[in-house]
């Protein structure tokens, strides 16, 4: 861990870096609160052990102002002369986690340490399984790519981004061409490794880190393209659909076609950029799409 040490008396701050050293930690020394704030800002640190009398700004105030400042938890333990239990219960109540007594015993520094740093890994445990979760909640577990939730959290960043920077934006919509015929003739399960190929063919014909497609739901995808005007996101809808023709995947009860076939409604918020919201966006392309699906499937309509 990182460990910052903020005490004025040099001898003190000199034999708390040895215990935290000893302990297996890389400490960091400050003099004064100003300097712990100034350091925090730039190194990331796992504790804090503070003595509460310093010049410029004592213990107490800086961690006023580090709880004020940062949303997650640092363990920062207090350390003082004082002998007064008000003194003890102001440090704690103000967002304090321990409190050590001069003068400095190696010993219950170190096991201080320690203790905290127990709190500190299940804490850090937490974190990792809260990310994993929400990566988790923006997947679709049949595909693997985004769901709608990550779909609608892409689109409202990249309306802002697009309003920002007078940049037009598409999203298309994708329908599977008769795919009830499809599951009817191959069975639920090939119908399932279907839609994970037309998941995959589409995000490998994507070339820009920015472009996604999402499952929207059933054997619907969407596609969005930051900076992308109508005109653009066509010639990539149409390369779009030419690959999942290319895989041909038979689908003998397709009325249409030998091979799986999927129509695309594409929409670009290039004319009215300050209004778009997320539901016009998939409006739009939904009634593109029904377009395609009425002029006899397996293309693109925008
Ligand atoms: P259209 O060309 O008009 O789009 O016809 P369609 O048959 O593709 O459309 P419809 O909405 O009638 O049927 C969609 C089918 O997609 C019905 C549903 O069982 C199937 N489906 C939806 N989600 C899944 C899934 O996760 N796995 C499988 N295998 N099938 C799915
Ligand atoms: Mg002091
Ligand atoms: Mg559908
Ligand atoms: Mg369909
Ligand atoms: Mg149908």
């Amino acid at each position: 861990m990182n460990i910052l040490i903020a005490e004025d008396t040099p001898s003190i701050r000199l034999l708390l870096a040895k215990v935290v050293s000893k302990a297996g930690h890389i400490p960091y020394l400050a003099e004064n609160g100003c300097q712990v704030l100034e350091f925090m800002q730039c190194t990331a640190i796992d504790m804090v052990l503070m003595d509460i009398n310093m010049p410029k700004m004592g213990g107490l105030e800086t961690t006023r102002r580090i709880r004020e400042e940062y949303d997650s938890w640092l363990p920062i333990i207090f350390i003082t002369a004082s002998t007064d239990d008000d003194e003890y219960a102001e440090a704690l109540t103000i967002g304090g986690d321990g409190i050590l007594v001069k003068p400095i015993k190696p010993a219950l520094v170190s096991a201080q340490v320690k203790a905290m740093e127990r709190i500190v890994r299940s804490q850090q445990e937490l974190n990792k399984i809260n990310a994993k979760l929400e990566a988790m909640s923006k997947q679709d577990v049949l595909t693997g790519v985004a769901n709608r939730s990550g779909l609608y959290e892409a689109v409202q960043r990249e309306l802002k981004r697009s309003k920002r920077r007078k940049s037009p934006l598409c999203l298309m919509m994708i329908d599977v061409d008769y795919f009830k015929q499809y599951n009817d003739t191959y069975g639920h399960l090939a119908g399932d490794e279907c839609l994970q190929q037309v998941a995959q063919t589409v995000k490998h014909q994507l070339k820009r880190s920015v472009d996604m497609i999402a499952r929207f739901g059933g054997e619907e995808f969407v596609v969005l393209l930051p900076d992308t005007n109508l005109e653009g996101g066509r010639q990539i809808g149409e390369n779009l659909l030419n690959a999942i023709r290319q895989v041909k995947i038979p689908h003998e009860g397709s009325p249409i076609a030998e091979f799986l076939t999927v129509s695309a409604g594409l929409v670009a918020n290039e004319c009215a950029i300050q209004d778009y919201q997320l539901n016009d966006l998939l409006d739009q392309a939904d009634a593109a799409l029904y377009k395609a699906k009425a002029k006899g499937r397996n293309c693109l309509v925008s």
